[in-house]
Formats: structure tokens, C-alpha cells, sequence
């Protein structure tokens, strides 16, 4: 942050850290223009901020007819209990992953460059879902300039590598360097990040998981994995998965689960059973006063406490808004 800022402008930077949708981060990013302190000091921010301004508000407006940008739109808004990205090589195998996993027409191509767009789909979970989103490839020959901003909404990364290319290694050494002025970083680490006041505003941090494509045509998939670890020096848990013979892919799911730190909440209302088929998704940590939010700003806004019904409590316990929930806990919220 720079030095000598109003507190309006500390406001806006902190709800602009918080922000979650596209939406929300352009207004942010709107107020924090119009309060940042104009003089020599902030010159260079404000450069910044009218350019993500320029860039949200042209990914937000979609592809126009006849304008420069044509095809699907670049922006994709979070869905389901967390939206992770694929990002790989060319041709490494993205998009089979990607339409077995979620069933979605996701194009599968012979030849490196098939993708050209996100495509979003549902991973089914037990009772929730992941949203994965198909990307086209990292790469030095073409870059989407779009990238940066469409990976914004991912709580986390797939990095997808097919194991029997020759030339992995170095795509995927080249896959980092092109995503690091980006200023996308995959980290190993898939504790929460928490921005702290002094970090990069633009940053994108992603919990990676290495998954490994097309086992079936390894002679021994745990080995060469270990091997190109090894080669790698990358610290990415790892997954060898393959599309053919669906070795790996049921272990996915459970993985996001437990990395992300999903817990599931269902809600009742006074008097009646819950509703057991639809939870509400936080992460492990978040509070009843969270929950409320999801079900309606007003509830929440008006929260006096909630009944708890959960295997870490008694039945029917009353808790406050900043009570720490559990997966499986069913909540009624009373106002
Ligand atoms: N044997 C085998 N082939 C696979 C597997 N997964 C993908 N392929 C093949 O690998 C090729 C590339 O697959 P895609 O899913 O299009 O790869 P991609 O990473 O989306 O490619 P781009 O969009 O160009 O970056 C296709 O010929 C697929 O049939 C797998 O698990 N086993
Ligand atoms: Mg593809």
C-alpha cells in the first residue's frame, strides 16, 4: 500500500482484497481510482489500476460483434463449492480430464492448441460439486492475454503434464516463467492464503496439484512420476491419473475435499426437518455468521444466534455467529 493514503482509500484496498466476483472487484477497483491520492508517489498504482479497470471492464462487456475480441467469454464465475483451473502444456491432456470428469463436450484434439477458451463444468462430489474450468495451453507460442484475469475466481490449480512427452520438462519449466510476470504463482502449500496488507494487490497464489495424464501409456506410471519430481524439483502433490483406463480419476474428488478444506452446512428452519440435499459450502474455519451471509444478507445482517446440530456438538446447542462450523452441521439461524 502506498505511504500517506485517506482511510477511504485503505477501505477500498481492503474490500478489494476481500472481493470475490468479477463484479465486485471492478467497483472496488473503481473506488480505490477515485480515493487513491493523486501525486508522484502513487503514479505508478494508479497506471495499474486504470489498466485492471480497462481489462475487467472489457473481459465483464464479452466478446462485441465486430469488435477486436470474438468467441466465449474469458470471465468465469465461481460455481459450487470451489472453482479450480487446468493449466498444462499443450496437448497434455487437459480437456479429456476435463469432459470425463464433468461430462462436459470439452474438444479433445490430436494436435497441441485445441483449446481456445474457458470452459467451465461440474466435478460431482458426494452431495456437492467442483467447478473445473478447461483452459487453453500455457505456452511461449501463444499466450490467451486474458489468462491472468480469468484465473482470478480459482481457488486452486491442475497442473496437467503427460509424463510420455519428451519435452515436459521443459514445458512445464516454461509454463512457470510465462505465468510469473502474469503474476500467477502455483504454491504446493493448500493451507487458505491470506493476503496480508503489504502483498502483492494483483497477486494470484494457487494451490497446485500435479496431475500426471495418460498413465496407460507409461510402462511404470509411480516411477516416471517420481522421476520427473525429482527432475523437477517441483513440491506439487501429485496424482497420476488416465482418461483411457480411469486409473486415478476417482481420487479427485476426495482430494479437493480435503485440501480445500470444504465443510457442509445444511440449514433448517424452526420446526421442521432440514434440508438434506442441498448444503451451503464454506471452508474449514468459517463461522455461523459466514453461513448466514450465503443464506441472506438480511439474516445475516440480523443474526442473533443460530441452533447447532453436529457430531462436535450437542443437539440443538445454541452458538454464536462467530462459532467455527464442522462438516455435516445443520444450522438454524434465528433472527
Ligand atoms: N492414451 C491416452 N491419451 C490421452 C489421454 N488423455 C488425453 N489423451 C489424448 O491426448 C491428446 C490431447 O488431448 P486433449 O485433452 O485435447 O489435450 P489438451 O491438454 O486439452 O490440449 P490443448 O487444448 O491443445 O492444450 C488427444 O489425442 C487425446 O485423445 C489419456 O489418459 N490416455
Ligand atoms: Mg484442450
Amino acid at each position: 500500500m502506498p505511504t500517506n493514503v485517506t482511510p477511504e482509500y485503505r477501505a477500498a484496498e481492503a474490500d478489494f482484497r476481500k472481493a470475490r466476483t468479477p463484479e465486485d472487484r471492478l467497483q472496488c477497483l473503481r473506488e480505490m481510482l477515485r480515493t487513491i491520492p493523486k501525486h508522484k508517489g502513487t503514479e505508478h498504482l494508479q497506471a495499474e489500476l486504470k489498466s485492471k479497470v480497462k481489462e475487467l471492464t472489457e473481459a465483464l462487456a464479452g466478446p462485441r460483434k465486430g469488435g477486436a475480441r470474438t468467441g466465449p467469454s474469458t470471465v468465469v464465475h465461481a460455481e459450487g463449492a470451489a472453482q479450480v483451473a487446468l493449466l498444462g502444456p499443450p496437448n497434455s491432456g487437459k480437456s479429456s480430464l476435463h469432459a470425463h470428469l464433468t461430462g462436459s463436450h470439452a474438444e479433445v484434439g490430436l494436435f497441441p492448441f485445441t483449446t481456445q477458451f474457458p470452459q467451465p463444468g461440474m466435478l460431482p462430489f458426494e452431495d456437492i460439486n467442483f467447478q473445473l474450468v478447461d483452459l487453453p495451453p500455457v505456452s511461449a507460442q501463444h499466450l490467451p492475454p486474458w489468462l491472468a484475469n480469468t484465473l482470478q475466481p480459482a481457488a486452486a490449480a491442475l497442473l496437467v503434464v503427460d509424463l510420455g512427452d519428451p519435452g515436459c520438462v521443459e514445458q512445464v519449466d516454461e509454463l512457470h516463467r510465462l505465468l510469473s510476470p502474469a503474476r500467477v504463482t502455483l504454491t504446493a502449500s493448500w493451507e487458505p492464503y491470506v493476503p496480508g496488507e503489504e502483498d502483492d494487490l494483483f497477486a494470484i497464489v494457487l494451490p497446485t496439484l500435479l496431475v500426471a495424464t495418460k498413465t496407460d501409456q507409461l510402462a511404470d506410471p509411480e516411477a516416471e512420476l517420481a522421476t520427473f519430481r525429482e527432475l523437477t524439483g517441483y513440491p506439487y502433490p501429485a496424482l497420476a491419473v488416465s482418461t483411457v483406463d480411469g486409473q486415478g480419476l476417482d481420487q479427485l474428488g476426495p482430494f479437493l475435499f480435503e485440501h480445500l478444506g470444504v465443510v457442509r452446512v445444511y440449514t433448517k428452519i424452526p420446526g421442521q426437518p432440514p434440508d438434506m440435499t442441498r448444503p451451503f459450502t464454506v471452508q474449514r474455519g468459517q463461522t455461523v455468521g459466514d453461513v448466514a451471509v450465503l443464506v441472506h444478507k438480511e439474516i445475516a445482517a440480523d443474526l442473533r444466534y443460530a441452533r447447532l446440530w453436529g457430531r462436535e456438538t450437542f443437539d440443538g446447542q445454541q452458538v454464536g455467529r462467530d462459532h467455527a462450523l464442522a462438516d455435516g452441521d445443520v444450522v438454524e439461524l434465528h433472527t
